[in-house]
């Protein structure tokens, strides 16, 4: 039984809802994680097969019961197959959200996306050329048909390199093409993975990972850079924006409709009929004083980028702000959607819609979005939320939201600084900014809610690091008031200057999951012009809380990538030391950046600040022992 009074997070909404959710008899990921304890050592250590039929099979850590499967798989090979599945799912899930996008923009192409259109023209015009594309005297939609075709081609079983690639700094392609991980076709390199770990294909741990390391690169430089290119032409290049995070966002007098999942396809849809006269002005009649849109995990995060629209949380937050009883309608895409919350909202009054056809849930409405009618089913389900408020019981909201500042895109960081990011070099060569953290990422029960996010961020800023953040650390990041302007003065000297003198947090917002690869452009950038590739820089990544597949790849690709990656949680690798002193060590030889597992935020700080010490040493940058 959870003491209701558990400090489950270190946020005040968090531990007061949770408060609520266990007065309220609901069963929550806490409850659950604590019922599964003893978790399975054997899978936590990547030791337990289910690949094929003869298993499933276990190799015994202490060397007294089996050393290999029914096949004759050994730990190194079975540990290193079941990583390289969990980099290939994370690969499929955000390519395929780029795919469903890439299939909107054809759609608009064709006039068959009614209430979508091209945002931001120059984005377009400058992925055609990138695509090489032929714009000679072609309108605007002929374009983005033409941009669409080619993406799909990069989708499919392109044998040399994904078209992005190319946005990588030289020396980098170069010690791909060496290594032999340049990504061919997006979906090419996952079903690759698939086959390769299917009994009796590739059994060599060290090949299996180097074709991990080519499907992850086909994510960040593929999948995931084409599902945010794509979403910055149909619903704009983000600009910062004033907004508000935490439970507080929901209004207790106005209808409260909340998006959930990563896909902006849907949300944008949702927005634009929340704001319509017509529903408007039915929220009136039903009593209400408008509509509030909110949102939680990565669909919130790509509204709050474009629209500034208010977040409500991140993941550990998604079945909590239901206990508030405000939630009059939840609509989730998919990714990140526990099953469980069709259950906790049928002890609300919430309305639950699943839209995409891919993704359904218990206790769910289902309501299929197709790029066809997605403008008249937002409509029609923002009624029914506005038709529901009536029916609230109870309501409990726990705190005043929080001021925050989101949406920095590449190209308005480059914009803050004047045009070029000759500033932002040359505050790190002088020392005032040391380096920059990309912080990533999600949260996970096995670690106090947003701890890990929080601690870390405050160590780095302290350190004069600048801290980029996306997906659920940016909600924990606005939360602590990181991102506000005057959170300046939580950091060191130097960068506190230079956020003063530019009016920026220390704390920048670049989006959601797939917009990791934002860091990606922006370090390749920075690489470009110091003419170094982007191992040399002093940046780094950390995913302190992670748990999804999804996360596997990301760190792998920021990895291959040159940028060494910090993680929380310990993947499930430790049933192959051959594999953990790969990947922590070994990998820094090939692509000039490894992993480091550190559970402990203020630990975790030393390492990255040391290592960005380290690197500040080899540009020849003035550089601080601790
Ligand atoms: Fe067991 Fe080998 Fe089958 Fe895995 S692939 S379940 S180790 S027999
Ligand atoms: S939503 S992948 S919990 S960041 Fe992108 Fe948050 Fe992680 Fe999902």
């Amino acid at each position: 039984m959870f003491d209701p009074k558990a400090e489950i997070s270190v946020t005040q909404d968090g531990n007061r809802l949770f408060e609520k959710a266990v007065k309220d008899n609901i069963e929550t990921v806490w409850h659950r994680h604590e019922a599964q304890q003893p978790q399975c050592g054997f899978c936590d250590m990547g030791l337990s097969c289910r690949i094929c039929i003869m298993g499933p099979c276990r190799v015994d850590p202490f060397g007294e019961g089996p050393q290999t499967g029914v096949c004759g798989a050994d730990a190194d090979i079975i540990v290193a197959r079941n990583l390289c599945r969990m980099i290939a799912a994370g690969a499929a899930s955000h390519s395929d959200h780029g795919r469903d996008l890439v299939e909107v923009l054809e759609s608009v192409s064709k006039g068959t996306a009614p209430g979508y259109k091209i945002r931001d023209e120059d984005k377009l015009r400058q992925l055609a050329g990138e695509y090489g594309v032929d714009m000679e005297g072609k309108d605007v939609l002929a374009i983005a048909g033409d941009l669409a075709r080619a993406m799909m081609e990069d989708y499919g079983m392109r044998q040399k390199a994904v078209t992005l690639v190319s946005r990588a700094p030289e020396k980098r392609r170069e010690l791909w093409d060496k290594v032999g991980i340049t990504p061919r076709g997006i979906d090419r390199e996952t079903s690759e993975m698939m086959h390769r770990t299917h009994m009796g294909v590739d059994n060599d741990w060290q090949s299996l990972l180097v074709q991990g390391l080519r499907n992850a690169l086909s994510d960040g430089w593929g999948g995931s850079m084409i599902a945010t290119e794509v979403s910055d032409i149909l619903f704009g290049v983000p600009a910062p924006k004033p907004t508000m995070v935490n439970a507080g966002v929901l209004k207790k007098d106005q209808v409260n409709i909340v998006v959930h999942g990563h896909n902006p396809v849907v949300s944008e849809m949702v927005s634009k009929a929340c704001m319509s006269e017509e529903m408007l002005d039915l929220a009136k009649a039903k009593g209400a004083f408008g509509i509030n849109l909110a949102g939680v995990c990565c669909t919130g995060n790509e509204l709050l980028m474009r629209r500034g629209i208010a977040m409500a949380g991140n993941h550990l937050m998604t079945e909590l702000i239901l206990t508030t009883g405000a939630v009059d309608m939840m609509i989730v895409d998919y990714q990140c959607i526990m099953p469980s919350i069709g259950k906790v909202a049928s002890c609300y009054h919430t309305r639950m819609v699943s839209t995409s056809d891919k993704a359904k849930f218990p206790g769910m409405e289902h309501h299929e979005f197709h790029p066809e009618n997605a403008e008249k089913k937002a409509m029609a389900l923002v009624k029914t939320a506005v038709e529901n408020f009536t029916n609230r019981k109870e309501v409990m909201i726990p705190v005043e939201p929080q001021e925050a500042v989101g949406g920095f895109s590449v190209e308005t960081i480059i914009q803050a600084l004047g045009g070029t990011a000759e500033p932002l070099i040359d505050a790190i060569k002088a020392g005032k900014i040391r380096g920059a953290v990309g912080i990533v990422g999600c949260n996970n029960p096995k670690i106090k809610h947003d701890h890990g996010h929080v601690t870390l961020t405050r160590k780095l800023i302290e350190k004069d690091i600048l801290v980029v953040d996306t997906g659920c650390v940016s909600v924990a990041n606005a939360k602590a008031g990181f991102k506000l302007a005057s959170a300046a003065d939580m950091a060191g000297p130097g960068l506190k200057e230079i956020c003063k003198a530019l009016g920026i947090p220390p704390v920048l917002h670049l989006g959601s999951c797939v917009d990791n690869v934002r860091i990606l452009v922006l370090v390749s950038a920075l690489a470009n012009a110091l003419g170094v590739d982007i191992s040399d820089l002093p940046v780094a990544g950390s995913a302190p809380e992670w748990y999804s597949e999804k996360a596997v790849t990301i760190g792998v690709y920021c990895v291959a990538s040159g940028i060494t990656t910090h993680l929380g949680p310990m993947p499930p690798i430790t049933g192959s030391l051959n594999v953990v002193n790969l990947l922590t060590r070994g990998l820094t030889d090939v692509v000039g950046a490894g992993f480091a597992v550190e559970p402990d935020p203020e630990k975790a700080a030393l390492f990255l600040i040391n290592h960005i010490e380290e690197k500040r040493k080899g540009l020849g940058l003035d550089s601080r022992t601790l």
